[in-house]
């Protein structure tokens, strides 16, 4: 198939799955193009049937709010049409979701352009929330050809929010277990905690910093925090307050994470909200144990107790409990990290889901044919 894809193109969990979909669909003989602002990080331009279309928003001084959507419609309709592609895949429905629906209108005379939207969690719970955007997010969902949420509870939410009627298939996030895989002998001169995330307010990247000031306290530990974002400072901040700073190492944004998991004994991912935790999936593949909160769809990713720990969000004691056992008790670490490897191989491999989007797309595809 000739498929477009469009993304936030820039560090999220969002446009990483796009990025990835993308890549496994071109390995698998697809056509690939993705229409963005900027290429999307972890996509090599080189890669066999990848194409890259730049969307370019011009700043005229009367537009005080460069309009991107239109420059986003417009550029899909001219994509479309010029590499004459079956569907558009939008991830985020926040604007792309519309500007998918607009380029449509635009080539609804000469053909048919179907298009699909993944709802990755925070496009329903924050933004969709918001009134000034509820109206055209709920009419831009409702008027897609496809719907997709990457777990049960954000299919639970959208319905819940925004009283859809059409069907939402769940596909959950995947990884590919052959790039993502645990190390032969993990190095153990030190325990490494890690987190990964955008440091936004909803990761409480502060709570990791308090998880591993009271781990040291029983246990020698080192966090290493990937990722940058508005509250890194604040982390920073703290962790001198709380006298860990030597135990702390921010190793800002990483694009090849694939190379620092294996090496990492705990993931810590203390979010207020998380409608999968693709940072968890990856950490598992490579066989490290999350220690994470019970909220949106991390439940549906980690069994409590048998590949990872699931504890109330905020509950620091809790955490930091569950991160020392894993420290300190060698074997519960070795049959925990062994079960987390399995769950990301026989339940989340790309090659189990990859297929999933595929017969997704034939059916919405024919769909339209009737
Ligand atoms: O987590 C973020 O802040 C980024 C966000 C995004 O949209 O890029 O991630 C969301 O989508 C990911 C991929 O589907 C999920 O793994 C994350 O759980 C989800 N984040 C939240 O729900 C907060």
């Amino acid at each position: 198939m000739r498929i477009g894809i469009t993304c936030y193109p820039t560090y999220g969990g969002s446009g990483i799955v796009a990025t990835e979909l993308g890549l496994e669909l071109a390995t698998r003989g697809h056509e690939v193009h993705f229409i963005t602002y900027a290429n999307p990080i972890r996509l090599d331009p080189g890669t066999p049937r990848i194409h890259y279309h730049e969307v370019e928003v011009s700043n005229y001084p009367l537009f005080q709010y460069p309009p991107y959507c239109l420059a986003l419609a417009s550029r899909m309709a001219e994509v479309a049409e010029d590499y004459e592609l079956d569907l558009l895949h939008v991830h985020y429905a926040i604007p792309h979701s519309t500007a998918a629906m607009l380029a449509q209108q635009m080539l609804a005379a000469r053909r048919r352009l179907p298009f699909i939207t993944t709802l990755h969690g925070t496009d329903v719970s924050i933004v969709g929330m918001d009134r000034s955007y509820f109206p055209i997010t709920k009419f831009s969902i409702e008027k897609s050809d496809g719907i997709t949420g990457v777990s049960q509870d954000v299919r639970r939410e959208t319905y819940e929010v925004f009283g859809v009627k059409n069907e939402i298939r769940v596909i959950y996030n995947f990884v590919n277990t052959e790039i993502y895989r645990p190390m032969e002998d993990r190095p153990n001169d030190e325990k490494r905690l890690m987190h990964i995330s955008n440091f936004r307010p909803v990761k409480r990247v502060t709570d990791c910093v308090r998880i591993l000031a009271e781990v040291v306290k029983a246990t020698p530990a080192h966090l290493y925090m990937v990722g940058d974002g508005p509250d890194r400072p604040e982390a920073h901040r703290l962790a001198r307050e709380l006298g860990v700073e030597r135990q702390v190492t921010f190793l800002g944004k990483q694009d090849h994470v694939e190379r620092l998991f294996p090496r990492m004994h705990v993931l810590l991912m203390p979010s207020e909200m998380e409608s999968f935790g693709l940072g968890a999936l990856e950490g598992m593949a490579c066989g490290v144990p999350p220690v994470a909160t019970r909220v949106g769809g991390l439940p549906e990713l980690v069994t409590d107790g048998v590949d990872g720990f699931l504890e109330p969000v905020g509950d620091i004691a809790a955490q930091s409990r569950r991160v020392i056992e894993l420290l300190t008790n060698e074997p519960l670490h070795r049959t925990m990290a062994e079960a987390a490897r399995r769950t990301a191989v026989e339940r989340f491999a790309s090659s189990l889901i990859i297929p999933q989007y595929e017969k997704y797309y034939e059916e919405v595809v024919a769909n339209g044919k009737d």
